[in-house]
């Protein structure tokens, strides 16, 4: 799989599937997720609304509507509480079960915001070096590419490092 990050708003990219940094109740909220919201229009409340809700590190997927994505997948990351409560396992889910969306709907290319890394507080180095093993060890037929989306110039600096680290590891 080819994995990179880019410096960029999530609801700007022409992707299969972006994921959503959602909470628990599905239905909207701040930060990548009212972007989101925003962007996709009134139609992705409406078809959130039926899911009833998601459980932290689970996922849902939705269409995109307005977006340039065909599909949204919410899922809703830990809130970070030192670390000793489950975060890092719940955050590899969050991924993992996104991926797992992906690969059931064919989606070639999918981009992740930084799950947890706004709101929920979780510290952004930790959660990148969660981001990027997982997608790494992810070995489904899709998706062929995956972006880490940043939104800040320190988030793409951390993840390069990360990326580049685990490249070299995987070639050698
Ligand atoms: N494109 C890409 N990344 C973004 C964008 C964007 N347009 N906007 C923010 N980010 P957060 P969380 C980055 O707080 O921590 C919501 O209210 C941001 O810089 O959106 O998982 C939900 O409803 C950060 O690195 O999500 C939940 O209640 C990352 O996205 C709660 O926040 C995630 O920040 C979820 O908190």
């Amino acid at each position: 799989m080819i994995i990179r990050a880019i410096l960029e708003d999530i609801t700007a990219l022409a992707v299969d599937a972006i994921v959503n940094a959602a909470n628990c109740s599905l239905l909207g909220g701040g930060g990548v997720d009212g972007a989101i919201h925003r962007a996709a229009g009134p139609e992705l409340l409406k078809a959130c609304r039926p899911l009833g809700g998601c459980k932290t590190g689970e996922a849902r997927i939705t269409p995109g509507f307005r977006l340039s994505a065909k599909y949204v997948i919410h899922t809703p990351g830990p809130v970070w509480h030192g670390g000793n409560h489950r975060e890092p396992e719940l955050l590899r889910n969050c991924y993992r079960n996104s991926l797992e969306l992906a690969n059931g709907r064919q989606c070639r290319t999918v981009a992740f915001p930084g799950i947890s890394t706004g709101v929920y507080s979780y510290p952004l180095r930790a959660a990148s070096e969660i981001a990027v093993k997982t997608v790494s060890e992810w070995d489904g037929r899709f998706p062929e590419e995956t972006i880490f989306c940043c939104f800040s110039r320190e988030a793409l600096e951390i993840y390069q490092e990360i990326l580049k680290y685990h490249q070299t590891r995987s070639l050698s």
